[in-house]
């Protein structure tokens, strides 16, 4: 059993399998650690992703302050939704899903849409850093098949020839949200793990 208060590991803090299987391949190409754990936390609702996960992050920062961890809050912007589900995917999701998005789509020529992903860092004596991903691409006209996460089986990114759900965890990584905003969450991390080594034997 994998101790969660190792100085060197990171956990993540989320319910989705998903989002961790593909965070954690980023991390290895680090050469990091990353476990996962689910916490109850209260989730708000707000117009601003990074509100929603440095909501997430303060709770658990006051039960977890020895830990190195991270939060994620991702949502779905349609251009001809004016943005919707965004901020409300979560709740999107669980209602109308994405048969319910695509009816709202039919006859709709602008498939345009991004994902975003924003992921909050907590180091300790350092406080919380927010880090942001973006991954341009089109709504598809059905459901695609494969890995049945989230609104991948209908999301197709931008000079790529399928959808998420097509596509392997690595595959997605080379185009996703999620792997845009933990590169840098990771790249901050080793540089300042390298300051404050270089500091402590300089
Ligand atoms: P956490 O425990 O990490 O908060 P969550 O499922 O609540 O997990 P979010 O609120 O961040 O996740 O995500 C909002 C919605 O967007 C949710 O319905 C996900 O299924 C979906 N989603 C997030 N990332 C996705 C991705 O990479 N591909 C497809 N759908 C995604």
């Amino acid at each position: 059993m994998k101790r969660i208060e190792d100085e060197n590991r990171i956990v993540f803090f989320t319910s989705s399998k998903f989002k961790f299987e593909e965070a954690s391949r980023i991390a290895q190409n680090f050469g990091l650690d990353m476990i996962r754990k689910s916490e109850n936390i209260i989730e708000i609702q707000s117009e601003s992703l990074e509100e929603i996960a440095l909501f997430k992050a303060r709770q658990l920062m006051k039960r977890y302050r020895n830990l190195t961890f991270v939060v994620e809050d991702d949502g779905i912007f349609i251009e001809a939704l004016n943005g919707f589900p965004g901020p409300y995917s979560s709740y999107v999701y669980r209602t109308i899903g994405n048969s319910g998005i695509l009816k709202l789509m039919k006859g709709e020529v602008n498939r345009g849409a991004l994902f975003k992903s924003v992921v909050v860092l907590h180091v300790p004596n350092m406080g919380l850093k927010s880090f942001t991903g973006i991954c341009k691409g089109t709504i598809a006209k059905s459901i695609h098949h494969g890995r049945m996460f989230g609104y991948d089986p209908i999301f197709k990114p931008l000079k790529a020839d399928k959808c998420f759900s097509e596509m392997t965890p690595e595959e997605k990584n080379l185009f996703s949200h999620r792997a845009k905003s933990f590169k840098k969450v990771f790249s901050f991390l080793i540089k300042i793990r390298s300051t404050i080594n270089g500091e402590d034997y300089g």
